[in-house]
């Protein structure tokens, strides 16, 4: 058989002053991502669990994940012989994560009433509840991900949430991944559905015999996961809400020559292992050949070194670096590009963020590798994708809040804003919203009261 050569793991440079326009707007692309042909895969399923509800999600999980269950739900108490083959190493590490992502998002709480007296005897208030019923896609694929469990969970939690569904596919044998069953334990999830995929969507969307209803479904997922929450969220019998859209998984690099080529790579790294449409970009501020060649250098020896090797040189060859004049190319590029996640490799790197407008989550400086907020420090890793930092925030603890607005006013409160109210309903053409206000100001004006 004929050899396959490998392909090298280097990134192609452009040059951001000699492209044109079109070749700038190029690179701002994200792959299309064709839903349409998604979704007529996708209805059919989402159909099969809405008709038949477990029996379908056991039969999709034996078709596409090839694992045969008879039940694929576990409730709480989950059993403790799983919570006990995680190491106590993990659990350990497991527990620092969780105490400070639950730091980091009881903060976002805002526990006082917000209360507004827009004119004398006119109070308007907001305060918050949290949503009953929460439904977590955590996907399965080629990384077991106790980490999305938590960035989901705990804000879950923190919120108040009373229940908490979390779906997940099943290993190989059936069982679910021992660590993702010792966070859904301590987020207190009090289910556990042993599926994946647009399958494991439905179930919660619609509620099945052993599958509670959830109001609404968040975290990452392939596109077939994407494909069904959006068509879902569209579906009044489902009723539900989902937090963003999801695209693959992006990092953005700002870097110069005084940035140290070894920790740059090993940042690109770690996003484009996540799969073979991650992208990661880097752009470097007037770097000299000498710069270049460090990183492709570094790529080339830190890449070939990692076991997921193979992704790897498949996401850098659809990834690149691109050379601009100054800080301020570099963010305007930035913020155009609106990555999931952005790292400063720069000096004084706190000086530019009033400058950036769009991107999910941003580390700053060379001693905060993404991985870090991956995991443990206590932001959130559920960010908004391809090109959606635009306008969406990641999952936070809001994610899991609605709020509530109140009103109260007074006799004088009625009396003094009561005019402008019967103007506006007068001009709309509605009547009984304007005779609403007109009989209350009659008695208040005949001083009947
Ligand atoms: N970087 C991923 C999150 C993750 N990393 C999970 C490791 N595990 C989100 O883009
Ligand atoms: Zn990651």
């Amino acid at each position: 058989p004929a050899v396959i050569e490998k392909q090298e793991i280097k990134l192609r440079i452009h040059s951001h002053s000699s492209l044109s326009e079109d070749e700038k707007s190029a690179l701002l692309q994200r792959p299309i991502l064709d839903l349409k042909e998604i979704s007529s895969r996708v209805t059919p399923i989402v159909q099969a669990v809405r008709e038949r509800g477990d029996d379908a999600l056991v039969e999709l999980t034996a078709k596409f994940d090839n694992v045969k269950l008879t039940s694929t739900v576990l409730k709480a108490p989950f059993p403790q012989h799983l919570i006990d083959e995680v190491k106590p190493a993990v659990k350990a590490a497991i527990d620092v994560a969780f105490a400070n992502i639950a730091a980091f998002h009881k903060a976002q709480v805002s526990d006082s009433t917000l209360s507004v007296e827009t004119m004398p005897g006119v109070v308007c208030s907001r305060f918050s509840r949290p949503i009953d019923r929460v439904g977590l896609y955590v996907p399965g694929g080629t990384a077991i991900l106790p980490s999305t469990t938590l960035m989901l969970g705990v804000p879950a939690m923190v919120a108040g949430c009373k229940e908490i569904v979390v779906a997940s596919p099943p290993r190989k044998d059936g069982t679910p991944v021992p660590e993702v069953v010792y966070v859904a334990d301590k987020i207190g999830a009090g289910t556990i559905v042993l599926a994946g995929g647009a399958q494991a969507v439905a179930a919660m969307a619609y509620g099945t015999k052993s599958v509670p209803k959830v109001d609404k479904i968040v975290g990452p997922g392939n596109q077939y996961v994407t494909a069904a929450k959006m068509a879902l969220q569209n579906d009044t019998q489902a009723m539900i809400a989902i937090d963003m859209p999801a695209g693959p998984s992006e990092l953005l690099v700002i870097a110069d020559n005084d940035s140290n080529p070894a920790y740059v790579v090993s940042d690109l790294l770690s996003q484009a292992e996540h799969g073979v449409d991650s992208q990661v970009i880097l752009v470097a501020i007037a770097p000299t050949s000498e710069f270049l060649a460090a990183i492709q250098h570094e790529l080339a020896t830190q890449g070939e070194a990692l076991p997921r090797r193979d992704i790897v040189r498949v996401s850098i060859s659809k990834s690149y670096i691109l050379t601009v004049e100054s800080r301020d190319a570099a963010l305007e590029f930035s913020n155009k590009y609106a990555p999931e996640h952005l790292i400063l490799h720069i000096e004084q790197p706190e000086s530019t963020i009033p400058q950036i407008q769009n991107a999910g989550s941003i580390f700053v400086g060379p001693w905060s590798p993404e991985s870090c907020g991956d995991y443990a420090s206590g932001t959130n890793h559920t960010l908004p994708t391809y090109g959606y930092a635009r306008m969406y925030s990641g999952v936070n603890t809001d994610t899991f809040l609605k709020h509530i607005t109140s009103q109260t006013l007074t006799m004088e409160g009625l009396d003094l804003l009561g005019d402008t109210v019967t103007t506006l309903a007068e001009i709309e053409g509605l009547e009984a919203h304007r005779n609403a206000v007109a009989i209350r100001l009659k008695d208040i004006r005949a001083k009947k009261i």
